[in-house]
C-alpha cells in the first residue's frame, strides 16, 4: 500500500480545502499557494504516489483527470484563453506531495513552459 499524504485527508474532508468537485474517482481543489489567478488540483481518490506509479489499472482515474480539468477550466471563464496543465514526478521535476496530481493553471498568460 502506498503512503497517505495530505491529500487523503482532504479527500476525506478531515482537513479544509476548497473542493470544488468529487466524485468517486478523481478530487478537485484550489491549490493552497495559487501561482495563477486559477490554480486547481485535480487528483485521483487513490493514492498513487508518482507517474512513476502509474499502471494499467489507473486509467479510468487519471483519464478522469482531464474531464475534470476540461470541465473546471470551462467553469472558470479560462477554457477559450487557455491554460496548463503539468503533472511534475519526483526531485527533479519539482514534485512536493506524493499524491499524483494534476495542476490547472491558468487566468493570465503563463509564458514559456520552463523558467530556462
Ligand atoms: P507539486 O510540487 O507538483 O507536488 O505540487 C504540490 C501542490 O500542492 C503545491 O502547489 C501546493 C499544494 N498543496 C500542498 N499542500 C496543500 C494543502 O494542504 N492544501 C492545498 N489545497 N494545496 C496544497
Amino acid at each position: 500500500m502506498a503512503e497517505e499524504t495530505i491529500f487523503s485527508k482532504i479527500i476525506r474532508k478531515e482537513i479544509p480545502a476548497d473542493i470544488l468537485y468529487q466524485d468517486e474517482l478523481v478530487t478537485a481543489f484550489r491549490d493552497i499557494s495559487p501561482k495563477a489567478p486559477t490554480h486547481i488540483l485535480i487528483i485521483p481518490n487513490a493514492v498513487i504516489p508518482t507517474v512513476n506509479d502509474v499502471t494499467a489499472e489507473h486509467e479510468q482515474a487519471l483519464g478522469r483527470l482531464f474531464t475534470v480539468a476540461r470541465k473546471q477550466a470551462a467553469d472558470a471563464g479560462i477554457a477559450e484563453d487557455g491554460y496548463r496543465l503539468l503533472v511534475n514526478c519526483n526531485r527533479h521535476g519539482g514534485q512536493e506531495v506524493y499524491h499524483i496530481h494534476m495542476h490547472l493553471l491558468g487566468g493570465r498568460p503563463l509564458g514559456p513552459m520552463l523558467a530556462q
